[in-house]
């Protein structure tokens, strides 16, 4: 599917909507996926051994084993988004834990973010407090992160924690969000095109457009000449780049297959928001009287 836009002064753009994922610019809104914290409870026990213990979902440590492990994770995070899930500490012993902290014990702590500025380093008998972990993940891959809460008394036994993040494409939280479920099938399926615009989905979300809405190719590029040059305007999604996805402004004078070119482009932002960015593309118009743009989105 070619869409071909007349311009005056014999310039035509062209929009190339093709298997290879070629196409133009367009914007939309998703949610950022945002879940409630959980929170598991710490429980520091007096009896000997001593044992800082985390009650974690419904884990609860052998007595014989020196550290209480448990396990956390965090599961289809969308690529370039953030969740945050809090960890409660409950002193529910007869006397005070002094030195509290938490460190990173190996794993790919880049992925991580531990705040530990609001927690508590002495924990009174009943006392609460809590630490925040934060996961960022920035490509497709599993990743593990060990944590170690420990007191300066030596008698009060570590909890060791095993972390794991699995982050998703956010093409398949935008394929949640605006068909209800993530799989590429249906009306949601990459190739599909349910508001019969013409632009297929995955280029919808790429251009950062609502695909229940038809969209006008007018608005999903603008175009105009300005002191020989030809100015081009297209709108990306932020998820799509954190997806990995490349926006390249190519052009022609003939169409012909092997003349695309990329050179003499100069792009600038416009303007963005947290869900798109929109580019300005500028170019020279040439001198053969005729100029094709196009913009090739692929991953
Ligand atoms: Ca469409």
């Amino acid at each position: 599917m070619n869409i071909v836009f007349f311009m005056p002064r014999f310039f035509f753009i062209c929009l190339f909507s093709m298997a290879t994922w070629l196409i133009g610019g367009g914007c939309t809104l998703y949610a950022q996926q945002l879940r409630g914290p959980l929170l598991p409870s710490a429980t520091f026990w007096d009896d000997p051994p001593r044992l800082m213990m985390l009650d974690y979902p419904d884990i609860y440590s052998t007595f014989d084993d020196p550290a209480y492990r448990f396990d956390a994770s965090f599961t289809n995070v969308p690529l370039g988004t953030s969740e945050t899930q809090v960890f409660r500490l409950v002193n529910r012993t007869s006397r005070p834990f002094p030195g509290l902290s938490v460190v990173f014990e190996g794993g790919q702590s880049g992925r991580f973010v531990l705040d530990t500025s609001g927690m508590a380093t002495t924990l009174a008998p009943g006392e609460t407090t809590s630490f925040r972990l934060s996961y960022r993940p920035t490509m497709i891959e599993v990743n593990r992160i060990e944590l170690q809460i420990t007191s300066a008394d030596e008698e009060v036994y570590p909890a060791v924690g095993s972390i794991t993040g699995l982050p998703i494409h956010r093409l398949t939280a935008w394929r949640e969000t605006y068909f209800g479920s993530s799989a590429n099938d249906g009306d949601g399926a990459d190739e599909a095109d349910p508001d019969r615009d013409g632009v297929i989905n995955r280029l919808e979300f790429a251009l950062n457009l609502d695909p229940r809405k038809p969209s006008k190719p007018s608005t999903i590029l603008q175009t105009s000449e300005l002191n020989g040059m030809i100015e081009f305007i297209y709108t990306r999604s932020r998820g799509a780049l954190s997806d990995g996805q490349k926006f390249v402004v190519e052009w022609s004078d003939s169409l012909a297959p092997l003349s695309w070119r990329q050179d003499e482009v100069t792009e600038s932002i416009l303007s963005q928001t947290a869900a798109a960015e929109t580019i300005k593309a500028v170019l020279p118009k040439g001198l053969s009287g005729a100029r094709f743009v196009r913009l090739r989105v692929e991953r």
